[in-house]
């Protein structure tokens, strides 16, 4: 079969924040793709809706879970092919200048 044509991919994991201080993430970039952003999906008068997330604070221990109908990263244009089981950096931005790195596997549709 042919690699899948995916013009956006969305981000799903656990966001970890091992520091004793509290964090908070910015931003998001992906040498893999053009434009990487947090967002949420809310229910809206019964429609699922995304907004973007400026700002997601993580306090000291805590972590934020990236799940379908919640946050999640939302990646778009991406750059040349990515194949399902393929890993994909990620760096969260941190207020201050600091970076958090991660890693996302690729799964098709339904994976
Ligand atoms: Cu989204």
């Amino acid at each position: 079969m042919p690699p899948v044509e995916m013009p956006m991919l969305a981000g799903f994991g656990r966001i970890s924040n091992d520091c004793d201080a509290p964090v908070t993430i910015t931003g998001v970039r992906s040498t893999r793709f053009g434009d990487a952003s947090l967002h949420e999906t809310r229910i809206v008068d019964g429609v699922s809706r995304m907004r973007a997330v400026p700002a997601l604070e993580l306090e000291a221990g805590g972590e934020a879970v990236l799940a379908p109908g919640g946050l999640h990263l939302m990646l778009m244009q991406p750059v040349g092919a990515l194949a399902p089981g393929a890993t994909v950096e990620v760096e969260f931005l941190l207020e201050g200048g600091g970076v958090l790195r991660g890693s996302f596997e690729v799964r098709g549709p339904g994976g």
